[in-house]
């Protein structure tokens, strides 16, 4: 927007036109009292301390109402606007409980310093709250209401409505007796899912969070600590405080992308982990069948003794490594040059081939890269939104944010997923087909564009490689797919098939979000062919609010991938056989060049094959859980028992340190300094709060003194600045990145060059494809190969819940989200739930041809009738135990949302 010249109290200042004048103000260095008004939210003009004279304005004008116009002239600051100020400041601190214990920041205490109002002889009115009766409403999981602190100034509410989407909080009553309620008057009963948005925009401390209450004192708060989120993909930008060496509070950072001081639950509450007793503080070794404590010096030495031992007598293919998704680009730069240049083998890979592989393998084929083409901004402003196989709200909660706001302004929302998710409340129409049949679907919907010509031509002839003639042979393919015969393979109503084609294409910009559902299949690549060739027809990509952008699970998945864990791929995404690259990533690593394989290695389920066949004999697994995580689990067990060496370098004891024979501690987010890449490619700081519990380490540095025991010393990086610097010289996507650009901002890749911005809309030019142009993949529907039988007449959907992160070891050690809940369950169709004669609560057992599970049942029409959904996140229900490792012929990710299973009634 247009920055004009304004006057304030004399002073010619620049300021955006249009903008609210409050803050732009403020902006400017005038720290106008006022406390309603809130930069995120739409001004309330009720507390009035905001007042400012205009010139030809008569009286005085709260600021925070007005927007600013070219050539205003203001007077912020004079004895009568001061006395005012005061004055009603005066009334509203005798409305007000005005005690504070120093557990939170208060607006209203720092302004009654400010206007001498913390004595009582200066005040003009007496107080009256204090004989006003008030219930303090105490029954959230996370924080605490206290009515007689609450100076009613709408901001929690906007926080809820406006900022998060929730529209949880109202007002009750009126007067001096109003106050807040969350959904019909208790909290802890409401809707109220914990994201503490309210907490963080109360100016008064009437909503504080309960974590911590008796210990935190804000002045003895040593450090505050600016860094990224260790749950989601989001990346959302967290500062934590720490006090007595312990973090105590964190909160969001407003102003920055990409969450400007939003967080959900597990971002605000979710650090308390970081201080559990159960932290690994002593390296392990297993002797006796025991796991005993050992020092650093013996731990590593067994180490390099065994990973060299294995290598020399069946060589480096033997060998394998499990990278993290948790770990930061520096930790797994460093991991998979140890791969690469230490045991010497591509084996290298990591749970994104459980995530999104699928998703990225059609991706690259089709348009060049598997990132998200756009910035999470975008989720507000795009006039459409596809969100498939994905529960974006309990998932990517904060870029659900975005999605929400959107939806209040008009957005067109498609929600396509086989269960309910909260997403389906604000979406215009929700497609449910029955589970694994979204190619067809999506074909579907392709030949309904292109009967009714909502086709871009000029896109496909100018973008598409083969033009025309390409998608022709689309047409020709996706005829069949008639909305009676979709209905008939989807179970998808004709009629919503056609609207939803018809939404979608005839909007002006339109963004799809694809998750789990489409990728976790062995039609996971096709059914992600088919989204691309929906939005390939209709040229909805390479423009601003247009694309594909999957969100991205891990809190580095994204990253991690970038800087070469990969068993095809090198930093960058250059193939392993790249001749070129090889000899100039081996002068950069000082390494020979023939030490560099050119072998693709295995993926994360083929490592676990081939150690269950004997091929591969030692394994290094750092921040992953298998154990849990993996399909098939039977079959993991089996295999990880098999191998000669197992080496797992976690911050807790999981399912997997059980088959280790050597266990390391490491160092938890909070406890480093490095880089995550979130879901829109913007690489983000994390910094160092707080030290390493015992004799746990950083996961680089366990690393990098492993590689010089094992006889391959790496150079002596100072720090984590230096490693990226290395990592940026030979990954051109991050080519003109530094820990020190990113002080204050991430940058999106790619970003080749110091002084290059970084890029927020992907293939505005052309494609990352070698012809620069994309291509269509057209792909028929095939029946899954596991279905219902007779024996197993029930197929089995697992996925996520907002409280709960993957295998738990984090997310169950935080007491605030386990209040939440902290229970497996099975969701059952309430006709097939009368069929088997259980009522939610009974205990039932789970089979599969692999394995077996008991749990909870949950009766809720939300899946269709013979589907389960199970969220998987619990080690006493391991969902895994019934899942299949058959894999997607060209990801390798394994079907883990279609497994047939019965269910038995336990007594
Ligand atoms: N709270 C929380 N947030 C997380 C995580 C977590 O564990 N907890 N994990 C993070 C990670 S690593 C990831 S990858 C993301 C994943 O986030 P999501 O992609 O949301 O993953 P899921 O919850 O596994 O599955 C999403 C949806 O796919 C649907 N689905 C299942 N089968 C099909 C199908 O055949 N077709 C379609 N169209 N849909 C189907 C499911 O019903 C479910 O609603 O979340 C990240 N965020
Ligand atoms: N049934 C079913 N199974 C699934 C899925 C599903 O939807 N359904 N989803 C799949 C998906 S998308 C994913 S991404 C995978 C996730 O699978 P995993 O990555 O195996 O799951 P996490 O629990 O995130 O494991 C991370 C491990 O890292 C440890 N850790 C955390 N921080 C650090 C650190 O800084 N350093 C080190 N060294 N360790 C650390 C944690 O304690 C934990 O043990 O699961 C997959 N499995
Ligand atoms: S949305 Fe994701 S990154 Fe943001 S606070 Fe929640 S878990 Fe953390
Ligand atoms: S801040 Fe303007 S009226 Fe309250
Ligand atoms: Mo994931």
């Amino acid at each position: 927007m247009a920055k004009v010249k304004i006057h304030i109290d004399g002073k010619e200042v620049l300021a955006t036109e249009g903008a609210n004048l409050l803050h732009q103000a403020r902006l400017n260095g005038f720290n106008i009292p006022g406390l309603c008004y809130h930069h995120k939210l739409t001004p309330t003009g009720a507390c009035r301390l905001c007042l400012v004279k205009v010139e030809g304005q008569r009286g005085m004008v709260a600021s925070c109402t007005l927007a600013v116009k070219e050539g205003m002239n203001i007077v912020a600051f004079d004895q009568e606007l001061e006395e005012t100020r005061r004055f009603l400041l005066d009334y509203l601190v005798s409305e007000q409980n005005t005690q504070y214990d120093g557990t939170y920041p208060d607006e209203l205490r720092e302004l009654m310093l400010r206007y001498g109002l913390d004595k009582p002889e200066n005040r003009f009115f007496k107080p009256v709250k204090p004989h006003v009766e008030f219930r303090v409403d105490s029954s959230s999981p996370v924080l605490t209401y206290d009515p007689s602190k609450c100076i009613k100034c709408f901001r929690c509410i906007k926080a809820c409505d406006e900022v998060q989407g929730k529209n949880v909080l109202s007002f009750y009553e009126r007067g001096l007796n109003s106050f807040i309620v969350a959904g019909t008057g208790v909290w802890g009963d409401s809707e109220c899912d914990g994201c503490g948005e309210c907490i963080q925009l109360c100016p008064t401390g009437a909503i504080v969070e309960k974590p911590n209450r008796e210990t935190i004192n804000l002045e003895k708060v040593e450090k505050r600590v600016r860094t990224t989120c260790p749950y989601c993909g989001v990346g959302c930008q967290i500062e934590l405080l720490v006090q007595d060496g312990k973090i105590v509070r964190s909160n969001g950072v407003e102003g920055v992308l990409p969450n400007d001081g939003r967080l959900c639950v597990k971002g605000r509450f979710g650090y308390e982990f970081v201080h559990s007793p159960e932290r690994l503080t002593k390296p392990l070794i297993r002797k006796n069948g025991e796991l005993v404590e050992a020092t650093w010096d013996e731990a590593l030495t067994l180490i390099a003794t065994k990973f060299s031992e294995l290598k020399e007598k069946y060589g480096p293919d033997s060998l394998a490594g499990y990278a993290s998704a948790k770990c930061t680009n520096e930790d797994n730069y460093i991991f998979q040059k140890f791969i690469r240049t230490v045991f010497g083998t591509n084996n290298i890979d990591y749970c994104t081939r459980l995530c999104h592989a699928s998703t990225v393998t059609a991706m690259l084929k089709s348009i060049g890269d598997g990132a998200g083409s756009n910035s999470i901004e975008d989720f507000e402003t795009t006039d459409c939104l596809i969100v498939t196989g994905n529960n974006i709200i309990e998932t990517h909660p904060i870029t659900a944010t975005y999605v929400k706001r959107g939806a209040a302004k008009g957005m067109k929302i498609i929600v396509i997923d086989p269960k309910w998710t909260p997403l389906v409340a604000y979406a215009t129409i929700w497609l449910q087909p029955r589970l694994g049949t979204d190619v067809a679907l999506l074909n579907g919907m392709v030949r309904e564009i292109i009967a009714n010509n909502w086709v871009d031509h000029s896109f496909i002839e100018s973008r598409v490689e083969g033009g025309m003639q390409a998608f022709l042979e689309l047409k020709e393919l996706v005829e069949k797919y008639t909305p009676e015969v979709t209905e008939k393979i989807t179970g998808v109503p004709a009629q919503k098939i056609k609207d939803a084609a018809r939404i979608y294409a005839t909007a002006k910009t339109a963004m799809v979000a694809t998750g789990m559902g489409m990728s976790q299949q062995v039609t996971g690549t096709h059914n992600v062919f088919s989204l691309l060739n929906m939005i390939l027809v209709t040229g909805k990509i390479g423009k601003e609010r247009c694309g594909i952008d999957p969100p991205r699970g891990q809190n580095n998945v994204q990253g991690a991938t970038d800087v070469g864990c990969h068993p095809a791929m090198y930093p960058g995404y250059i193939p392993v056989s790249d001749v070129e690259n090889r000899r100039k990533v081996a002068q950069v690593w000082g390494v020979p060049f023939e030490r560099l394989s050119d072998r693709p290695g295995l993926t994360t389920v083929e490592i676990i094959q081939a150690a269950y066949h004997g091929k591969i004999k030692g394994l290094y697994i750092m921040g992953e859980n298998p154990m849990i995580s993996d399909p098939n689990l039977n079959h993991t067990e089996e295999a990880l028992q098999k191998l000669d060496f197992l080496v797992v370098q976690d911050i807790f004891h999981t399912e997997t340190t059980r088959f280790a024979h050597v266990v390391l501690p490491a160092s938890s987010w909070a406890e480093k300094n490095g880089t995550f890449v979130n879901s829109d490619r913007r690489v983000l700081r994390v910094r160092k709060a707080v030290d390493c519990p015992g004799d746990a380490r950083e996961d680089w540095r366990i690393i990098h003194e492993l590689a010089a025991r094992m006889g391959k010393p790496m150079p002596n990086y100072r720090n984590e600045a230096e490693i990226f610097d290395e990592l940026a010289m030979v990954t051109p996507i991050i080519a003109g990145i530094s820990h020190a650009r990113l002080e204050e901002h991430g940058i999106q890749w790619p970003c080749p060059t110091p002084e290059h911005p970084g890029t927020s809309t992907l293939y505005t030019d052309r494609f990352n494809t070698p012809t620069g142009k994309a291509k269509l993949f057209p792909v028929e529907h095939v029946d899954q190969t596991e279905r219902a039988t007779p024996e197993y007449p029930f197929i089995l959907n697992s996925g996520r819940i907002l409280y709960h992160y993957h295998t738990g070891t984090m997310s169950r050690r935080n007491k605030t989200l386990t209040n939440f809940t902290n229970h497996p369950y099975v969701i059952i169709h309430p006709n097939d739930a009368s069929k088997l004669g259980v009522k939610t609560g009974e205990r039932v057992r789970i089979t599969s041809s692999r394995g077996t599970l008991e749990t909870q049942v949950h009766i809720a029409d939300e899946v269709l009738e013979g589907e389960l959904f199970m969220p998987w996140h619990y080690t006493e229900a391991q969902v895994n135990r019934l899942t299949r490792d058959e894999l997607d012929p060209y990801s390798r990710i394994a079907p883990f949302k279609i497994s047939a299973v019965k269910v038995e009634v336990l007594s």
